[in-house]
């Protein structure tokens, strides 16, 4: 019997028997291919980048890969990568970076984002933006025709100074869309914090956002607003892992 059940499991094409998590980590190491002794690299957070930075961690251990030097994009990331031994930076002292390699939550056909449900959006978007090659890993999930259709959280990070202000003129501001704000909350039902000490307004949309640079402009322009997770003309490449395969999309 137990012999009988080996042999089945051999039999499935290796492609079906591949997970969710699989994928991330296909293409995560295939952003770390392109990896070259003496890069500064941005570390991106999400479960995807996690990947790429066991990777990266692998490859300094056994000598493929020397002379790195890692920009974290949160505290969590920043963690992962000491306990792999990635020797670590700020922007400070490496203002021009040379890849990034992040996650992200929505892709569109253009190659534009949403990023930050994990939280981490301001640091990242400031080190992708200081990047001069910014690769982006995903499982083929986070393909959207346009941003906010996944229906799923577009994040803004706001101060934490009369939040609720912010969270209503951002609601009205998408009211075409259909646009829905909560703050976020951690699982005990606490606002989330963010690694700069702020909170996270979640926008859900009812359709996808008309004018994507306009949104990006308008939501900037509110006062106590940090950041937002419209990572707008950012990605130089996204790497898609699905069940048939990996493929790079460049701009
Ligand atoms: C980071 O991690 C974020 O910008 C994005 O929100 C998230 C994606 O996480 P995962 O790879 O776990 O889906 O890239």
């Amino acid at each position: 019997h137990h012999n009988n059940l080996r042999l089945r499991r051999n039999c499935i094409p290796i492609r079906s028997s591949l997970s969710q998590d699989d994928l991330k980590r296909l293409a995560a190491e295939k952003a770390v291919s392109s990896v070259r002794s003496g890069m500064v690299l941005g570390l991106g957070t999400g479960s995807t980048a996690a990947f790429a930075v066991a990777k990266l961690g692998a490859l300094l251990q056994s000598g493929e890969l020397t002379d790195i030097v890692g920009i974290p994009t949160s505290k969590r990331t920043e963690e992962q990568a000491l306990g792999l031994g990635i020797p670590l930076s700020v922007l400070d002292d490496h203002p021009r970076i040379d890849l990034a390699i992040d996650g992200a939550d929505e892709v569109d056909p253009d190659l534009n984002l949403v990023k930050g449900r994990g939280g981490a959006l301001l640091r990242e978007k400031m080190v992708e933006a200081a990047s001069k090659e910014f690769v982006v890993i995903v499982d083929e999930s986070k393909l959207v025709d346009g941003l906010g259709g996944s229906r799923l959280a577009m994040p803004v990070e706001v101060v934490q100074f009369c939040w609720k202000y912010n969270l209503i003129r951002l609601q009205e501001l998408f009211k075409d869309e259909g646009c829905e704000a909560k703050l976020r909350l951690t699982d005990d039902g606490k606002p989330y914090v963010t690694d700069n000490f702020n909170y996270i307004v979640d926008l859900y949309f009812k359709t996808p956002i008309k004018d994507g640079p306009a949104a990006g402009k308008e939501i900037s322009s509110f006062e106590g607003v940090v950041e937002h997770g419209l990572f707008l003309n950012m990605a130089t490449s996204v790497i898609i892992a699905g069940k048939d395969g990996v493929s790079v999309k460049t701009k």
